[in-house]
């Protein structure tokens, strides 16, 4: 048996591929590397690697006839809110498309269990804080759109065809590996870059969109990691949807705080126009999957602490 990832080479999922290796599990990835990279995935006799997109039918067909998977990860996405915006229609192919013909593979050669990486960006900017599963959804972007629709596809398989299946719902994830190098990169992943060159000497600034007291809930990638095993596992989670967060808010102003803390010194702060459609707070409610275990094991400071270790070691 084994046990695929979608976008295992990306941020997340190569977390989550470090995680199921150490347990000895058999894994393989796919990913078209159009973000991930291969030096994201640790070395493993017990790794397979497939270059290749989750829109590709007959690549797929082939896969899911060549192994049995006990489980599969789809985390495979085009991650950028600015590039649905852009280009709605190749998003929509792998965001919507991809994931529909993955159940459909799961469905027919009796997959064990479906996990899908949905996204807090299905809530858009209702106001009702903090979120639960339960309250409408308003999704602003192509990005968010095709989360939700794909999220119930996913659900309703379980009701419709007996797949087992769950969908997260990541909150604002950060940790190592993340890529900072867009300015719509986790805003985490850009601040702390900026830190270490201003720390080497660099002239630079910390750019805060709006007032720097919009609010986030920061979740670090291994609680993540922790709450996709839990969904893999747990058969309450069977047809459901979970947030994924640490239900705490912390502010921009909070952040660079902390990371201050953490760095000795960060750069000069420049306060720049809000962002046009910027969300102002965010918040989950995580007691739904916290009833099944979960528990986030990182705050802010320890889960920035090892982001900003890692950072100053890579970049260095
Ligand atoms: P990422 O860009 O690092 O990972 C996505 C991976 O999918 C990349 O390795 C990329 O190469 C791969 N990919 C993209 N298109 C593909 C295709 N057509 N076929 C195969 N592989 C393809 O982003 P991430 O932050 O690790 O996100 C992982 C998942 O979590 C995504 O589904 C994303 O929407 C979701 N998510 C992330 C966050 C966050 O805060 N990072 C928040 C909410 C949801
Ligand atoms: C997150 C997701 C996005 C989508 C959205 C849904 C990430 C990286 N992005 O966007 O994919 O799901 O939620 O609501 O997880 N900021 C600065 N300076 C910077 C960069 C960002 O001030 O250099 C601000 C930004 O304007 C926002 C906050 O920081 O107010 C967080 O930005 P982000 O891009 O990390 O995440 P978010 O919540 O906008």
């Amino acid at each position: 048996m084994s046990t695929l990832v979608t976008g295992g080479a990306g941020f997340i999922g190569s977390h989550l591929v470090e995680e199921l290796l150490s347990q000895g599990r058999s894994v393989v990835v796919l990913d078209d590397l159009s973000t991930g990279k291969v030096e994201n995935l640790p070395e493993s006799e017990n790794l397979t690697f497939i270059k290749g997109s989750i829109t590709d039918r007959e690549l797929l067909r082939n896969l899911f006839d060549s192994y049995r998977f006990d489980t599969v990860f789809h985390l495979a996405a085009v991650a950028s809110v600015f590039k649905s915006v852009e280009e709605p229609v190749e998003t929509h192919r792998v965001n919507f498309d991809g994931t529909l013909y993955l159940l459909e593979e799961s469905k027919r050669t009796k997959v064990g269990k479906f996990v899908f990486s949905s996204s807090a960006a299905v809530y858009g900017d209702l106001p009702e804080l903090p979120k639960r599963e339960d309250m409408p959804v308003k999704p602003l972007t192509p990005y968010g759109v095709d989360k939700y629709a794909s999220e119930r596809y996913v659900v309703n398989s379980f009701s419709l065809y007996g797949l087992k299946a769950t969908a997260l719902r990541f909150f604002n994830v950060y940790g190592e590996r993340q890529d900072p190098s867009s300015p719509y990169s986790g805003v985490i992943s850009i601040f702390i870059n900026r830190t270490l060159k201003h720390l080497k000497g660099e002239k630079t600034t910390i750019d805060v969109y709006g007032d720097g007291k919009q609010t986030r809930d920061f979740v670090y990638v291994k609680d993540v990691v922790k709450a996709l095993l839990i969904a893999e596992r747990d058969e309450r989670t069977n047809g459901e949807v979970f947030n994924v967060g640490t239900g705490k808010e912390t502010s921009l102003l909070e952040l660079i705080k902390t990371l201050k803390e953490i760095a000795g010194e960060v750069p000069p702060v420049r306060f720049l126009p809000p962002r046009e459609g910027d969300i102002r707070r965010s918040a989950a409610d995580v007691s739904k999957l916290e009833k099944l275990g979960y528990s986030p094991s990182f705050s802010l400071k320890k889960g920035l602490e090892r982001t900003f270790r890692w950072f100053a070691e890579t970049l260095s």
